[in-house]
């Protein structure tokens, strides 16, 4: 199916200390995303890059960068919004604080439609720290704590509609705070460690969550971090954690992804291209957007295993 496909610079660098993600939205555009997309017969827009609000907010010590992520919060929220009028938003991170922003848009979008929002969280972390539990300061390890609802957000947009913590489902974990662990256990989330990974496979993982979102007539959003894959295929990231998963395995949920029919949103994260090698990082996440709208090998379906 043809889609109009919107891509949205976030040059996001508020989230951590490390400097770099800012160049990822023109390294994507330089590996010829546009052009791979069109290459499977998408209209595509490049809307250029968001810019961050103003806000005139105080620092606070214990966080990194606040004033400045809000405002990227607010921005891209309002920009995910409208392009979901339009049609299928990629956002180009940037670092995953972007998600503050995107996915609290998208599912202002859904909740207006009446639709529930469901979001798929492909990440070696949890993303599940508040303002208070973050021992980093880092807003990019918080998105998905913000957008399920969960307290001590103050300092942030209210948000128009809160995702039910059993429409998220995490996988690729390998690295996660005990704050995280302990509210992620008490949770609804769904969420599958490397090990789980190894054990079932990534279809085993995924098809039935797909399925639960068809079931629900969910929108889905799905949040590609590099470092979900292993840094020895991805080095492009601040934070290399071994043990991630293959090129393979990532093709493969993208190309379950696109079997669904499901997506409605995508975030492409992290990626930081002073620490990449030629350019290959780029490439990869590249040809993996492509494999979730539509790119295949063979004109055949993925086999269901489940
Ligand atoms: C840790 C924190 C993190 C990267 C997310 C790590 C967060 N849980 N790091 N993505 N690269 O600081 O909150
Ligand atoms: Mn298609
Ligand atoms: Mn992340
Ligand atoms: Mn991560």
């Amino acid at each position: 199916m043809s889609q109009t496909l919107l891509l949205i610079g976030a040059p996001t660098d508020s989230g951590k200390r490390r400097a770099g993600c800012l160049m990822g939205p023109d390294a994507f555009r330089t590996a010829r995303l546009p052009g791979a997309l069109a290459d499977l017969g998408h209209t595509v827009r490049d809307l250029g890059n968001v810019r961050p609000d103003d806000t005139g907010m105080d620092d606070r010590d214990q966080l990194f960068a606040l004033p400045e992520t809000v405002g990227w919060t607010r921005a891209l929220a309002r920009a995910a919004r409208e392009a979901m009028t339009e049609g299928l938003p990629i956002f180009l991170g940037g670092d995953h604080a972007l998600s503050l922003g995107s996915v609290s848009g998208v599912a202002a979008h859904a909740a207006e439609q009446g639709r529930p929002q469901f979001v798929l969280w492909l990440d070696a972390h949890a993303d599940f720290n508040t303002p208070q539990t973050t021992l980093s300061g880092h807003l990019h390890g918080t998105p998905l704590a913000y957008v399920t609802g969960q307290p001590g957000f103050g300092d942030f947009p209210p948000l128009a509609a809160t995702i039910p913590q059993e429409n998220v489902c995490i996988i690729g974990l390998r690295s996660v705070d005990q704050a995280e662990v302990d509210a992620i256990e008490a949770s609804g989330v769904e969420r599958h460690d490397m090990r789980a990974l190894d054990e079932n496979g990534l279809a085993a993982l995924l098809g039935p969550f797909l399925d639960r979102v068809a079931q629900a007539g969910g929108a889905l959003h799905v949040s590609l971090d590099v470092d979900f894959l292993d840094p020895a295929v991805a080095p492009a990231v601040g934070t290399t954690v071994p043990g991630g998963a293959t090129v393979r395995e990532a093709h493969l949920a993208m190309e379950m992804i696109h079997d669904s029919g499901l997506m409605t949103s995508m975030d492409l994260v992290e990626l930081n291209p002073m620490l990449d090698e030629r350019g290959r990082t780029a490439q990869l996440m590249v040809d993996l957007c492509a494999s979730a709208l539509g790119r295949r090998v063979f004109d055949r379906p993925t086999p269901r295993i489940l």
